[in-house]
């Protein structure tokens, strides 16, 4: 077994990640690889001392640090699990998946599992993962079964493999507020694509008057599938790639190197671009990418967000969906220094929206913080540039869906609870950016 040695920096909790480094995953050739690896969480005697223990671990992955709860979530082979439990710095470990290759293979569908198509009940789609095709056809169904209500956009841009890009757009007014949901920027967090699904769904489905009246004056933009190659290859093995569940990045070659992709949640234009957090080596999976804004997909989305919504709406806020951990994450992403001028607002809507979960059928607890407060700091982040650039300052958030604890396989059955407290949230989330819309609009016009 190959097990990485990961150079890292002994820095201070909000620096940058340690070990984000690691090039095991542009290796992967198949899910195989990763058999007899294990996913452990990691408590910490104080956050003081995590990197500097990440720093001498010898770490195939870090999937999480949770500076707040000082907690890391890393893949590592068995006998450095048993050194990683005495070590220095270490007050406890956890064993989340015992075997990674058995956990991947266990959470994909078998060979007896049916595929999603228009003539199932819609509901049966979120009983599986689903492929990018079970993907694109369920959002065109929406629109086609919601006509009124939706409109399917084929493409808003193709991805670096050529695949397009869809959007579904639906209710609100011309001249009118807009909300952004995307999710899938990251290939392996599968959770967040049936969310957006489900939340779709659910929306277009109801007919509680407040929900359809929020619709009707709220226009909410989706792209549920922000980076298909990437899934696609998360895919594999099949005859046509060979694949890896663990991929994160986009499929784009990089000149100079046989390493592929870029990490799309580094390559915005937020001001901050390859700063701390994002690295410049093409085999790693926190990849910057060349340039800023230099990825097909993360261009496809500035275009619809900055050129063609603003012709008819104004977005007032965006959440990018990802995975894992159970937060709500707010700007700033890039430094942990300085808050953004509406941090108390943005925090407060956050809070919003995890008393909605709460209160939620599933009762789940999400929490609120700064995403460089909780995570550390990583510049080039959608988010920020959400915040600044697409929003205008407005509201942005990245939500790290579910699980808790474990990482990017988790078992089907999680699809529909997943989904029942995240659209909990967007219409929390939808009415309140109504609400403050108004205000403001009523204030300007006193
Ligand atoms: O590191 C990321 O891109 C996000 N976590 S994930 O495990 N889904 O990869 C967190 C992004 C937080 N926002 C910024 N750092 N801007
Ligand atoms: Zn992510």
């Amino acid at each position: 077994m190959q097990v990485l040695v990961i150079a890292a920096l002994v820095v201070g909790a909000t620096e940058a990640l340690p070990g984000t480094d690691s090039d095991y995953n542009a290796r992967v050739t198949s899910n195989d690889d990763w058999n007899g690896f294990q996913v452990v969480a990691l408590t910490f005697e104080s956050a003081d001392v995590i990197n500097g223990v990440l720093g001498k671990a010898n770490l195939t992955d870090i999937w999480r640090v949770d500076h707040e709860s000082r907690t890391a979530h890393v893949v590592v082979s068995a006998s450095e699990a048993r050194r990683l439990r005495n070590s220095p710095g270490v007050s406890g470990l956890a064993v989340t998946i015992a075997d990674l290759g058995a956990a991947t293979k266990a959470t994909m569908p078998g060979p007896d599992s049916k595929k999603w198509d228009a003539s199932r009940p819609m509901a049966e789609f979120f009983e599986e993962w689903r492929t990018l095709e079970e993907i694109e056809l369920f959002s065109e169904t929406l629109c086609v079964l919601h006509p009124a209500r939706c409109t399917f956009i084929p493409s808003i841009g193709t991805s670096a493999e050529g695949r397009n890009i869809f959007a579904l757009q639906m209710g609100g007014q011309p001249d009118g507020p807009a909300v952004y949901h995307q999710s899938l920027l990251h290939a392996r967090e599968w959770i967040v694509a049936s969310t957006v699904l489900y939340i779709m769904k659910e929306l277009l489905e109801s007919d509680e008057p407040a929900v359809v009246s929020m619709l009707d004056d709220l226009k909410h933009v989706f792209v549920p599938m922000a980076n298909p190659d990437g899934y696609h290859w998360s895919w594999g093995p099949a005859e046509d790639r060979p694949g890896n569940r663990m991929w994160r990045k986009n499929r784009n070659p990089n000149d100079g190197s046989s390493c592929i992709g870029t990490d799309l949640n580094r390559n915005w234009e937020d001001g901050h671009w390859s700063g701390p957090g994002a690295s410049s080596n093409p085999c790693a999976d926190t990849y910057h990418g060349p340039a800023a804004m230099s990825e097909p997909e993360t261009r496809a989305i500035e275009r619809l967000l900055m050129d063609e919504l603003p012709q008819t709406n104004t977005l007032v806020g965006a959440i990018d969906w990802h995975s894992f951990g159970k937060l709500i994450l707010t700007p700033y992403g890039w430094t942990a220094q300085t808050l953004p001028p509406n941090d108390a607002e943005i925090r407060a809507v956050g809070n919003g929206m995890a008393q909605a979960i709460l209160e939620s059928p599933t009762e789940e607890i999400y929490r609120v913080g700064g995403a460089a407060e909780l995570l550390g700091v990583a510049a080039g982040g959608c988010d920020d540039w959400l915040y600044t650039n697409a929003t205008n300052e407005g509201y942005a958030f990245t939500f790290e869906s579910r699980p808790r604890s474990g990482g990017f396989v988790l078992p089907a059955s999680e699809i529909v609870p997943t989904g029942v407290e995240s659209y909990a949230a967007t219409v929390w989330f939808g009415q309140e950016m109504l609400r403050r819309h108004n205000e403001e609009v009523k204030a300007a016009t006193l």
